[in-house]
């Protein structure tokens, strides 16, 4: 199997391979001759210079290199090609299995106006707005003013908070109309925008499913993903200290319908959006293996990669919902090579010395070791620092032992792990009162 990929989710990809006894090809660019990733894979294929578009995006070359290592699946991991319909129609075409859903689904989910219209006609509960793009700004006031404001403009080709708008009240619309379109247009190739009411401070809450060919699903749970900054979840937990067991279970229930509604298969997962009223809503769909897929892993013992490898090769699930059971809880810390002191800015360059903690109930999903130097031209994720624990009490202390315990230490590198101690420190965490204007309001102290 080839790794589309590169980074901590290729060696993750690896160590799926390996326990189930399938060679691994990896490929990778110029910027990544020394990654982890080359060295733990069985071949290493370089397929392009450092620029993603030019390797990691390459779909001809990617091919080329499965094709020519005799690989006869490639595992896309997050990111770079995951979710693009072409490039597993590409796989189809070429009989390389794409692990993964099939391609009309990603299609259909990647159309976030034809996603929900899916889920609505599913009996899945969606944010109130508009149920088709909006054709001109006359239309999209009338819409607005029936809905009632403040109002959200959303990218239909978008997702993940790119080419959003908050429209506060009338005055604002026709501005944030057309820059909303402008910028989809310009980022997506597709100007279509739709409306929805605007929920103050939502909690984001995406529930984890699995499926096979067969039309058996399972949910494994939801992830609590309110901890966000400029749309980049910084922390996530499961399960979420706001969801009741009777809510948990309806939620699971309405996930795995809609995404039966549209045949899918493979990991996926559905995000909501829940009000303070405790009200939830659908949003979008993603359908790949997401950055924050362990803390999911850690409570119900459930490899979700492996699973997916299985899935793909058309193997019945394994497990019923009644044999999921959810046990303990799971933080992660995503952490990046960014300065939190100047505004997030990447730091790159060589890692002089890392100490990755250890003891129990800790996972440190990584591709960075002592000599490694950190390229400038991709995602600045470093580590996943993953713990469990029995309750969330205990979780947040093994969690503040751990980031104590790690060194990441090199010339002018810079890691979010105070900004994590900082955030888990604060008592409004501690009680799990988390929205997602959480990180504004720790940024704001100023003593990171
Ligand atoms: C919203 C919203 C409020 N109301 N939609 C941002 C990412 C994208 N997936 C959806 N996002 C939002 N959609 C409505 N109708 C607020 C956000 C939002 C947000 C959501 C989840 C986590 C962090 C966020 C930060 C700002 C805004």
């Amino acid at each position: 199997m080839l790794i589309a990929n590169r980074g901590e989710i290729a060696v993750r990809i690896i160590y799926a391979l390996k326990e189930l006894g399938i060679e691994s090809v990896a490929v990778y660019s110029e910027a990544d001759e020394n990654s982890l990733h080359v060295m733990l894979a069985n071949y290493a294929i370089r397929i392009g210079p450092p620029a993603s578009k030019s390797s990691y995006l390459n779909m001809k070359n990617i091919i080329s290199a499965a094709e020519i290592s005799g690989a006869d699946a490639i595992h896309p991991g997050y990111g770079f090609l995951a979710e693009n319909p072409e490039f597993a129609e590409m796989c189809r075409d070429h009989n390389i299995t794409f692990i993964g859903p099939p391609p009309e689904a990603i299609r259909a989910m990647g159309d976030k106006i034809e996603a929900k219209r899916i889920m609505k006609k599913a009996g899945v509960p969606v944010v109130p707005g508009s149920d088709d793009p909006i054709s001109s700004l006359e239309e999209g006031l009338n819409i607005a003013k029936e809905i009632g404001f403040p109002i959200i403009i959303k990218a239909a080709a978008g997702g993940g908070g790119r080419g959003m708008r908050l429209v506060r009240d009338e005055s604002e619309f026709t501005n944030a109309f057309l820059s909303a379109s402008n910028e989809a247009l310009n980022a997506f190739g597709d100007a279509r925008v739709y409306i929805e009411k605007y929920l103050e401070k939502p909690r984001h809450i995406e529930i984890q499913l699995l499926g096979d060919m067969h039309g058996n699903m399972v949910y494994l749970g939801e992830r609590e993903c309110s901890i966000q900054r400029r749309h980049q979840k910084i922390i996530e937990e499961a399960l979420s200290p706001a969801l009741s067991e009777e809510k948990r279970r309806w939620l699971g229930e309405v996930a795995v319908k809609g995404a039966k509604a549209i045949g899918y298969y493979s990991a996926g997962t559905m995000e909501f959006l829940m009000d303070k009223d405790g009200n939830i809503y659908f949003i979008e769909m993603n359908t790949r293996i997401q950055v924050e897929h362990p803390v999911s892993e850690m409570i119900t013992g459930i490899d979700i990669v492996k699973e997916m490898i299985l899935i793909a090769m058309g193997e019945k699930l394994r497990y019923k919902q009644e044999d999921i059971k959810f046990n303990g809880h799971s933080i992660e810390a995503r952490i990046t090579a960014e300065d939190p002191e100047r505004n997030f800015t990447p730091t790159a360059g060589k890692i002089d010395f890392v100490h990755k903690p250890g003891g129990p109930g800790i996972r440190v999903d990584s591709h960075i070791y002592s000599g490694y130097s950190i390229p400038p031209y991709y995602d600045s994720l470093i580590a996943k620092l993953i713990v469990w624990d029995k309750d969330r009490i205990s979780a947040i202390s093994r969690l503040k032992r751990a980031l104590e315990e790690f060194v990441i230490r090199g010339e002018g590198i810079k890691t979010t792990i105070p900004l994590h101690l900082k955030i888990i420190e604060d008592e409004r965490f501690k009680k799990g009162d988390i929205h997602t204007g959480f990180i504004e309001s720790i940024l704001k102290l100023d003593n990171i």
